[in-house]
């Protein structure tokens, strides 16, 4: 317990140092989280990152095992800019799926990523 506070304390330790040369957004958490199996097709994707985003130049495709595109609806921001939702349209069979993300901070630095999250039957 103690060692995984002293982790976390200096895990925090780096980022903060780490922040004035790296001030972009980097995602922190999702749901469905990165790896996650869930039992139900999530309605919708949330992203939270670092910084605020620009809505105009961040957004997501997520793509089935098959390397087909999920239909999604338009993404909003909440929570000061820094969580993208967006809405899936259709109902996720079960699965791999994998969500590419890119956004564009409100300090004008681009950054992308993916992660990869499963639908159990
Ligand atoms: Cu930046």
């Amino acid at each position: 317990m103690r060692k995984r506070i002293m982790i976390i304390g200096l895990a925090a330790a780096l980022i903060a140092l780490a922040r004035p040369a790296f001030a972009h957004a980097e995602l922190t958490t999702s749901s469905p989280a990165d790896g996650s199996s869930v039992s139900a097709s999530p309605t919708e994707l949330d992203l939270s990152f670092s910084e605020a985003l620009n809505l105009n130049f961040s957004g997501l495709t997520i793509t089935g095992s098959d390397k087909s595109a999920i239909e999604t609806g338009d993404p909003m921001l909440m929570d000061g800019d820094k969580v993208l939702i967006v809405p899936v349209s259709q109902t996720l069979s079960a699965g791999a799926y994998t969500v590419y993300w890119h956004v564009l901070s409100t300090d004008g630095h681009k950054s992308s990523g993916s992660y990869s999250f499963t639908v159990t039957p």
